[in-house]
């Protein structure tokens, strides 16, 4: 019999992300799917794989019969509802903050270390925060042939990964700025959106995202450093396995819908050249290279959303810094970022 799969926070939006990808599938392990949501969102119908289901309350037997549960909610949701998942017999994917440090929950990046799945003492998997993934398959495949040493990262976020509050706040910046002639004079853009009837106090960003970038990304966590920065660090490391791993980085939001993007400097135990590096990158199915700089070949970000791989591109050898490469990286933060790294070890189970 297949496994039996349930997805909790089936109505938001990456919730509905993790429904595209299982009814793109072409193959499907799966038998059964409950789709589970908050007691607002159940009796809603949506369509699995040309099946249509209802939405059932989360509770605890709602997890009855199910094998593999991935959950997509707030953290808070997830700490109380996960153990009650597993308690009740079923091996939890979690895609929020709850779980993803704790010493008995692995971390895991199919690309990097896939074996991970096995060790679950308490029946959790986490799944890392879209910023680390977003450069996880290209740094995984680097380290397993250059052995990384350092991480220096910039990265360049797009609002989706605060939600639909933050697409909305982006759009509706946009619309009150165009055609204004904003953007010349230290304030104006801020004196548009109260003029707009956006005051900053409405918005989920600190400061005006339209014609604009700001360097704060998830919440303040004090001596200079913002959340995002932490989890890059501190996920990075227990990914790739390398504890001591010497990592900084700047977390920045960026007037983008969908798709994170990274300035990767990264320094390797042994030489590595442009060209080792594009063959182990080439080796890698999950990677797109798109490298032709002479041509204007690059990701970015509007190029790329709404696709499954990590597209690398910029790929330089440090001028100053031996054994060291910097680059370019985009990937889908709904896609790869969440819903598809999280049913990709859904699947990874069920097809063991
Ligand atoms: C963000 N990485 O982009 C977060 C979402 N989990 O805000």
């Amino acid at each position: 019999q297949q496994p039996r799969l349930a997805l909790v926070g089936a109505t938001g939006a990456v919730g509905s992300v993790m429904i595209d990808i299982m009814n793109g599938r072409p193959d499907f392990p799966f038998g059964d799917v409950r789709l589970i949501a908050s007691q607002r969102s159940a009796g809603r119908k949506l369509t699995v794989r040309g099946e249509e289901k209802t939405v059932v309350a989360l509770s605890p037997e709602a997890f009855d019969g199910v094998d593999i549960a991935m959950f997509d909610v707030p953290d808070e949701i997830s700490a109380e509802w996960a153990p009650i998942a597993a308690a009740r017999g079923a091996v939890v994917v979690d895609n929020s903050g709850a779980f993803r440090m704790d010493d008995d929950v692995p971390l895991v990046v199919p690309e990097c270390n896939l074996d991970k799945i096995h060790e679950r003492p308490r029946g959790i998997i986490a799944n890392p925060n879209c910023t680390t993934l977003s450069m996880m398959a290209a740094l995984g495949a680097l380290h397993r042939s250059f052995e990384l040493k350092e991480l220096v990262v910039a990265s360049y976020q797009a609002v989706s990964g605060a939600g639909v509050a933050g697409v909305e706040r982006l759009y509706a910046e946009l619309a009150a700025v165009v055609g204004k002639g904003v953007g010349l004079r230290a304030g104006d853009v801020r004196e548009a959106l109260e003029a707009a009837g956006l005051p900053l106090a409405d918005s989920p960003f600190p400061a005006p995202l339209a014609l604009n970038v700001v360097p704060s990304a998830g919440s303040y966590k004090g001596d200079g450093w913002y959340s995002e920065e932490l989890k890059v660090r501190n996920e990075s490391r227990k990914i790739l396995g390398i504890p001591e791993l010497k990592v900084s980085a700047t977390c920045v939001r960026v007037p983008v819908v969908t798709t994170h993007s990274l300035a990767v400097h990264a320094t390797f135990a042994s030489e590595v050249t442009v060209a080792a590096a594009r063959e182990v990158f080439e080796a890698q199915p999950s990677i797109v290279l798109q490298d032709d700089p002479e041509n204007g070949v690059f990701p970015t970000p509007a190029d790329v959303v709404g696709g499954d791989p990590t597209y690398v591109g910029r790929i330089r050898q440090a001028l100053d810094f031996p054994n060291t490469l910097d680059f370019f990286v985009c990937g889908d933060n709904l896609r790869k970022g969440a819903a598809l790294n999280t049913y990709e070890i859904a699947e990874a189970l069920a097809q063991r």
